[in-house]
């Protein structure tokens, strides 16, 4: 009894490790896989001499292949008898491939262990009922929240018909998040930076309001060394359509999109020599002389986009807070300081709102990271 104790006990061990490395995995497509979530798919067997991975996918860049077939094809006649670890809930539909449900199934799987629940209808227990059906062993469950944590977007996309929201927020040591009329201001050094850039690569949008845009002139692309083609696309609250067509973010709009949210105010002329510069429009609503933030959300969510990062300023940033439409905040905390004339930042650093928790911290150069999630 003790000994049958002892075994489930480590075989949950060696399961929640698998399933650690399959989450790790899992973010190499982030932000690639289109209204797909970038999921992985690790098959490992065990002969004896202990657990041992044959197989591995990653759901393809575009959404398709999915990560399952892709995993079993590398192990081959290796899968038989095999353990499957698969971040999401394996399909049960008929997209332009068969279910991977059934391809595990097929292939001679012995053992599925999964993470997250798939809330698409499409799916939602039908996947795991397949497996059991056909007689696999089913763990599910195993390591939920941080499988979940990884596809949130997909997940929030999904539930709410929006994209899930970051605000990132880059704060100095006194509280601020730049200067007054000059710009740009450096806040956190370079490994922060190159983290932001990183976020940017794994992230479908970025959002900033119009006189950020005015003001620091930004271009918001990842330029990171051999990840410069995975620059999101860049959004501009721009109600009405005041984006100068020499900006730096029109000038590389044919590289990375550039979408401005106008309203019906935006001057025609304008809107025209914007889109010849490769500029397209995001027509939304006003409300109380902003921009309808839910409806925006929802055009962006349309249009296939899952995660969008708010990178300023503070009237924006504020903005989001106010509408509830904030999920993740992502707080990097320089320690520099700023001193006289210095912008505020919307949230004091050591008072996150009371809904919001810390999910992880981790230390770049001099600066301070800490992510924070919504609990409700
Ligand atoms: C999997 N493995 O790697 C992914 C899955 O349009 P389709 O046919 O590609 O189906 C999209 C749905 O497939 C998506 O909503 C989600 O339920 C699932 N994604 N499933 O078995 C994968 N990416
Ligand atoms: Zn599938």
């Amino acid at each position: 009894m003790a000994r049958g104790g002892s075994q489930v006990a480590r075989q949950a061990e060696i399961d929640r490790r698998f399933m650690a490395a399959a989450i790790r995995l899992s973010r190499r497509h982030l932000g690639l896989t289109a209204t797909n979530p970038s999921v992985a798919t690790l098959i490992v067997r065990d002969d004896g001499d202990g657990p041992v991975i044959v197989g591995r996918g990653v759901t393809a860049i575009g959404g398709r292949p999915h990560a399952e077939p892709q995993a079993l094809e590398e192990a081959g006649e290796l899968a038989r008898g095999a353990t499957a670890y698969v971040t999401l809930e394996p399909c049960a539909h008929h997209g332009r491939t068969p279910p991977c449900a059934n391809a595990l199934a097929s292939a001679g799987i012995a053992r599925v262990v999964g993470g997250a629940s798939d809330p698409d209808d499409r799916v939602s227990g039908r996947g795991y009922a397949i497996l059991r059906d056909a007689g696999m062993e089913v763990v599910e469950g195993v390591l939920a929240d941080e499988a979940a944590d990884q596809m949130a977007g997909y997940l929030i996309r999904s539930l709410k018909k929006r994209p899930e929201v970051t605000l990132k927020l880059a704060v100095s040591a006194d509280g601020m998040i730049g200067r007054l009329g000059e710009g740009q201001v450096a806040i956190t050094g370079p490994v922060a930076r190159r983290q932001v850039h990183l976020m940017r690569a794994e992230t479908d949008a970025i959002l900033v309001g119009i006189g950020t845009a005015l003001a620091d002139d930004p271009e918001l692309t990842c330029r990171l060394p051999g990840l410069e083609k995975r620059s999101p696309a860049r959004i501009v609250l721009d109600r009405t359509g005041r984006l100068s067509p020499h900006s730096k973010l029109v000038l590389s709009a044919r590289e990375a999109p550039v979408l401005l949210a106008v309203s019906s105010e935006a001057d025609a002329d304008r809107k025209a020599a914007l889109a010849a510069a490769g500029v397209s429009f995001l027509a939304t609503e006003t409300f109380q002389g902003r921009i309808a933030l839910p409806e925006l959300l929802e055009d962006i969510a349309a249009q296939g986009m899952a995660t969008l990062m708010v990178e300023g300023g503070a009237e924006t940033a504020r903005y989001f807070l106010e509408e509830g439409l904030v999920d993740r905040i992502a707080l990097f905390r320089g320690a520099k300081t700023i001193g006289e004339g210095g912008v505020a930042s919307p949230l004091d650093p050591d008072h996150m709102p009371p809904d919001f928790r810390l999910l992880r911290q981790a230390r770049f150069g001099e600066d301070l990271y800490q992510e924070f999630t919504r609990t409700s």
